[in-house]
């Protein structure tokens, strides 16, 4: 496959009066995986177009993830999105585990010598959004029966509608960065994936309140009644999590009832839990789910378009953030030199980084979360298992390394 000279993307028209332009790279979806793909391969001279189903407000104010590892926050900085990273976001040095009234921090920098960054996602996706308007190149918001094409092939496509006239993108890559429910995944034939999944009998309830944060740092709590997490956006706004129903239904938790569940699950006797104002709740599901391989021809699956994990190791974006690294590397190597190494690697590669956060991940949601199906027994061995990680060195240790992040090795 010889390796096509960097060109700028050029409009013409293809049959039935449709527009076609060219570009190199095509990304479906403008969430954290797909606009940082892009500005890897903008930084990188290797020109792509963006399409995006939801419109700027709608993705820039989109709640989600909120903690970034450091290895996410490097590559934000070495991409130019970090300048209100670095002022707003909160460098966290650890976390408190909680057992009932036992707590216990796990201190990452005494561990692991490395931190987190408490940011919110839609302000990883304002700041990426600005850089990718400021780069002049093209992100189609609010296009419409998005649909991709010939991907088997030496020369993909993407077609969508974008104002009522359908659009066709002619170009050598489709980056699938288009989230659980794309279209890039589901237009691939099952028999060419396999498809691993854990559906947990339990889901998030989470709010935003205009609430000084209760504690410095995240605390995870394993209470009786279920888990709860409390963790915070900025020094006046606290975003806090409780296990509930797969099915619940948010008429049923008003203010009143939210705040008294969260205080039973986190007060202690040394901790009294400040409410605020809730501005924003909502019921999230939980579950754990793979496709293997992520690579299907010359279209590349990367993110939540390809693996989802329980929010409880807060690992999803940054998956998302370390399989756009790897393909951007490849895709580099591949204009540069025509070497094929890297894009022939990235699915095993992408996948060796993703099973080592399933792991974690279900692991903290095992260790951490009531299960109605857990028998007395189940129920004790989990207790002890909290309270062995709560005691131990060498637990501790494996805890901090996976939660701040593994080592991204890009080959
Ligand atoms: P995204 O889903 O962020 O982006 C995909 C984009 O593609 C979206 O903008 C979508 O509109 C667009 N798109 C979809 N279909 C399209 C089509 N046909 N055509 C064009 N565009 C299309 N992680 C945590 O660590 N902590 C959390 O608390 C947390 N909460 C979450 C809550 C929810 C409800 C969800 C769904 C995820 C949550 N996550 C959380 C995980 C989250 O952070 C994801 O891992 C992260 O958004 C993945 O980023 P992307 O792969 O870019 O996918
Ligand atoms: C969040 O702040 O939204 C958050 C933090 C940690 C998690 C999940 C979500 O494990």
């Amino acid at each position: 496959m010889a390796a096509a000279e960097p060109l700028r993307h050029r409009a013409g028209m293809v049959g039935g009066g449709v527009k076609a332009v060219r570009t190199q790279v095509a990304i479906v979806g403008a969430g954290p995986a797909g606009l940082l793909l892009a500005q890897l391969l903008y930084l990188a001279g290797i020109d792509s177009i963006i399409v995006e189903a939801r419109s700027r407000e709608y993705i820039e104010n989109r709640v989600r993830a909120g903690v970034l590892e450091h290895q996410t926050v490097d590559v934000l900085n070495a991409v130019g999105a970090g300048e209100r990273m670095a002022r707003e976001g909160l460098l966290h040095h650890g976390i408190e585990l909680q057992s009932g009234n036992q707590h216990k921090r796990v201190d990452f920098q005494a561990l692991v010598g490395r931190s987190v960054t408490v940011y919110g996602q839609q302000e990883v996706v304002k700041d990426l959004v600005a850089l990718r308007m400021a780069s002049g190149r093209p992100l189609y918001f609010e296009v419409e029966d998005v649909a991709i094409h010939d991907y088997d092939s030496a020369r993909p496509s993407v077609s969508f509608i974008t104002e009522g006239r359908r659009e066709l993108i002619e170009c050598d890559f489709i980056a699938g960065c288009d989230g659980f429910h794309g279209v890039c995944r589901a237009s691939v034939a099952a028999e060419r994936y396999e498809i691993f999944e854990r559906i947990y009998p339990f889901a998030w309830l989470g709010i935003l309140a205009h609430a000084k944060p209760s504690s410095e740092e995240l605390i995870y709590s394993n209470h009786e009644r279920g888990f709860a997490l409390l963790s915070m956006r900025s020094p006046t706004v606290s975003r806090l999590y409780l296990q509930c129903v797969p099915d619940e239904d948010l008429a049923e938790w008003p203010d009143a009832r939210i705040w008294e569940e969260l205080h039973l699950r986190l007060d202690r006797n040394d901790f009294h839990l400040t409410e605020g104002e809730i501005f924003q709740k909502s019921v999230a599901p939980m579950r754990s789910f793979v496709v293997e391989p992520m690579r299907f021809g010359r279209l590349f699956l990367a993110g939540d378009a390809a693996h989802i994990v329980p929010p409880t190791g807060a690992k999803g974006m940054n998956l998302a953030v370390a399989d756009v690294q790897r393909l951007a590397s490849a895709l580099q190597k591949f204009y540069k030199t025509g070497e094929e190494a890297g894009l022939d690697d990235y699915s095993l590669g992408a996948l060796q980084r993703v099973w080592k956060a399933q792991r974690f991940s279900w692991w903290m949601t095992s260790l951490l979360h009531r299960f109605p199906d857990h028998t007395p027994f189940e129920r004790r061995r989990q207790l002890a298992e909290l309270d062995y990680v709560m005691s131990s060195n060498a637990a501790e240790e494996s805890l901090a390394e996976n939660y701040v992040g593994l080592p991204l090795e890009l080959s």
